[in-house]
């Protein structure tokens, strides 16, 4: 586990506008499952930042001056350093502060959950988005993609019959990297999920997405505009 270090280890510093230069700035995006995973690992670590709410349609300005790809989550470090991919962020955020060995799991190692979790970034989430949103693809078959998608799913419900979470007794950063994505999947046609033998897989999703840590990292945040009060998170 490695030592507490916030990145306003001040203890004197007030959350006022005056100091929210001296917080990282998180551009979100509440239903986005990549901006899910980052706030996680921002939660956990207990990385307070000033929380942007961007709409994907309509990104702000300031927004794409930073990071003129556009994608969310994003993190405007203090030092000025931008983090474009939730990955990054999760790993800045527990390397700050990992109190809970989101790094250092009970099973396997970081290589072995980065494998895992690269499979999920890849092929499963490619099937995903041509299972659910298959119009936006030419050609794509819904009910192929969801079957491509099924066999990575198998083999988290593998995992899952042996430990109780993908990498041993405990939530670690594969879990909440692999998550959002897996709720996902189960929402475009839940009655469907709910049909398949994933029983072991169906418990850690249910049992996950209610902990309070999952819910706390839901709350609804309306867009950001530069004129409103800051909104910090966690
Ligand atoms: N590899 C990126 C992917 C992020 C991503 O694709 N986010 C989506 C939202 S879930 C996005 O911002 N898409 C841009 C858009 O829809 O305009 C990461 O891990 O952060």
């Amino acid at each position: 586990m490695s030592s507490r270090k916030l990145a306003n280890d001040d203890p004197d510093l007030k959350l006022t506008p005056e100091t929210t230069k001296q917080l990282p700035v998180l551009y979100s995006f509440r239903r986005c499952p990549y901006a899910m995973r980052a706030r996680l690992a921002l939660s956990v670590s207990e990385q307070t930042c000033e929380l942007r709410e961007i709409v994907l349609r309509d990104k702000h300005e300031i927004f794409l001056a930073l990071s003129p790809k556009g994608t969310v989550p994003v993190l405007h470090l203090t030092d000025g350093r931008v983090l474009e991919e939730s990955l990054d962020v999760m790993h800045w955020a527990l390397n700050q502060y990992d109190p809970e060995s989101w790094l250092d799991p009970e099973e396997g190692d970081a290589a072995a959950m980065a494998d895992l979790i690269s499979i999920n970034d890849g092929a499963f989430k490619s099937a995903l988005d041509r299972y659910k949103y298959a119009n936006r693809y030419e050609d794509a078959d819904p009910l192929a993609e969801r079957q491509k998608a099924s066999e990575f799913l198998a083999n988290l419900d593998a995992r899952l019959s042996i430990t109780p979470f993908l990498f041993g007794g405990s939530f670690s950063l594969a879990d909440a990297a692999i998550l959002p994505f897996v709720r996902q999947f189960a929402n475009v046609d839940r009655s469907w999920f709910d049909s398949e033998p994933w029983t072991y897989l169906a418990n850690w999703l249910d049992s996950n997405l209610n902990r309070p840590r999952f819910l706390s990292i839901m709350k609804k945040y309306k867009p950001w505009s530069p004129e409103d009060d800051t909104v910090y998170f966690p």
